[in-house]
């Protein structure tokens, strides 16, 4: 059996729209209102997969949950016609195409059982998303149904706050060996929301059978969430060995990088230094939300947002570090705009699973021919705009579900209905 790092993408569904949703998310709130493009968001994230299937990774997808979410309106009595605009929005957002925030995975080399613990988070910090577990935990048991290889768990229960893998990191000397998990929490972010509580931190390590000594709970900084770092993969990725990190992700970095050390002394930290890239700068151009690969014949690759190469200063000290001849060889920018308008960078759209691609149901792996098919659904059936003003509209309505239906029809997910 090989153990392999697998990224399972969101595939941006139809109801994609920029409601402002996201306090704390500038890019949420800078662009509420203005008209969406479902049809190119998805093309642009299949896109991606294509890519990183080019690179010679192992790609799989996560299907669009079923839009609005009528059984949280009738949890809230109202339907979409009566419902209160923000209330309307919250049930139609396709926020569940960010996978990073589907779950925390623990892989087998880490746990106690040797079994692969996936922790669907409740994302209960936003209204919009804390709807999104219930069909992120039915699809995970589906993709992960092999018990002999997978445990997948509930979310921690309210009031805390957990938002999955996009405030967890995993080190190790390569994928399939034991490595060192990084949890990072949020205590207050200034006018901001932290959303990641310690105590769902916790929970999901002990549900995760992890050993305590291979554990770090790290605090992310308050000016990061205040500068609009909502999560910590807006501000630090890290791959095998090595952690790619801003001056400023976290609260007390020579502690974070101290006990880093000690737990595992192989670790590579490469810190970006706010003099040469501010916070502001990290954040406009998701130069840390790329995601962080091991390429097949060896080297690291960044899969970063166009954004990152368009910011000047950025991409000069992303050019500098590559001519260093250190650990990441590649820069491979692309093009998530429609995504990243929301918020959501290449990393943002993709969950890491180390598992062995076998014992994964198959049908949520990718390969060109599969992506071909859901990229003639894309184009046949996602809306090419949305206006703000049109989410009550029974027509988009109709045609957002029809969407959905025909895209687990071409993949044979209809069990997902
Ligand atoms: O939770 N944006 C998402 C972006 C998530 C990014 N994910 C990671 N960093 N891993 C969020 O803030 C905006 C939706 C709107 O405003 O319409 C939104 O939900």
């Amino acid at each position: 059996m090989s153990l392999v790092e697998i990224n399972f993408d969101g595939i941006i569904g139809p109801s994609h729209n920029y409601a402002g949703l996201s306090l704390g998310n500038l890019a949420s709130s800078n662009n509420a209102g203005a008209p969406s493009y479902p049809r190119a968001a998805a093309l642009q994230g299949i896109e991606k997969m294509r890519a990183n299937i080019g690179l010679g990774l192992v790609q799989g997808f996560f299907m669009p949950l079923n839009r609005p979410n009528q059984n949280w309106l009738n949890g809230l009595a109202t339907d979409m016609q009566s419902a209160q605009p923000h209330i309307r929005a919250a049930a139609f957002s396709a926020s569940a195409m960010w996978a990073a925030n589907a779950a925390t995975v623990s892989p087998a080399p880490d746990t106690a059982d040797g079994k692969c613990h996936l922790s669907a988070a409740n994302l209960l910090s936003m209204a919009h998303r804390s709807h999104e577990w219930v069909g992120t935990a039915a699809q995970l048991r589906l993709a992960f149904a092999n018990e002999r290889h997978f445990v997948v768990h509930d979310p921690v229960p309210a009031p805390f706050g957990d938002e999955g893998a996009a405030n967890f990191m995993r080190l190790c000397a390569s994928h399939d060996a034991a490595g060192i998990e990084i949890f990072v929490y949020g205590k207050t972010g200034g006018p901001f929301p932290a959303r990641q509580h310690i105590e769902a931190s916790k929970a999901i390590a002990r549900a995760h059978r992890l050993d305590p000594d291979k554990v770090l709970f790290v605090q992310q900084s308050e000016i990061a969430i205040a500068a609009g770092a909502f999560h910590n993969d807006v501000v630090a990725v890290a791959n095998e060995r090595l952690l790619f990190t801003h001056e400023h992700a976290f609260e007390y970095p020579e502690q974070t990088y101290a006990d880093i050390k000690r737990l595992m002394p192989e670790a590579e930290i490469i810190i970006v230094p706010a003099d040469r890239v501010s916070l502001a700068d990290a954040i406009q151009s998701y130069l840390f939300n790329a995601q962080l690969v091991t390429l097949p014949n060896g080297g690291m690759a960044l899969i970063l947002p166009d954004e990152a190469q368009e910011n000047a200063r950025v991409w000069s000290w992303l050019t500098e570090m590559l001519e260093g001849n250190g650990p990441i060889r590649r820069l491979v920018p692309v093009n998530v705009r429609q995504s990243m308008a929301n918020g959501g960078g290449p990393a943002c759209l993709r969950l890491r699973v180390v598992a062995d691609p076998t014992t994964v149901d198959q049908r949520f792996i990718a390969d060109a021919h599969k992506l071909d098919i859901i990229a003639e659904v894309v184009a046949a059936h996602w809306p090419e705009t949305i206006l703000p003003d049109q989410l009550g509209d029974t027509d988009l309505l109709d045609k957002v579900r029809l969407a959905r239906l025909k895209l687990l029809e071409a993949t044979d997910l209809v069990a997902l209905a």
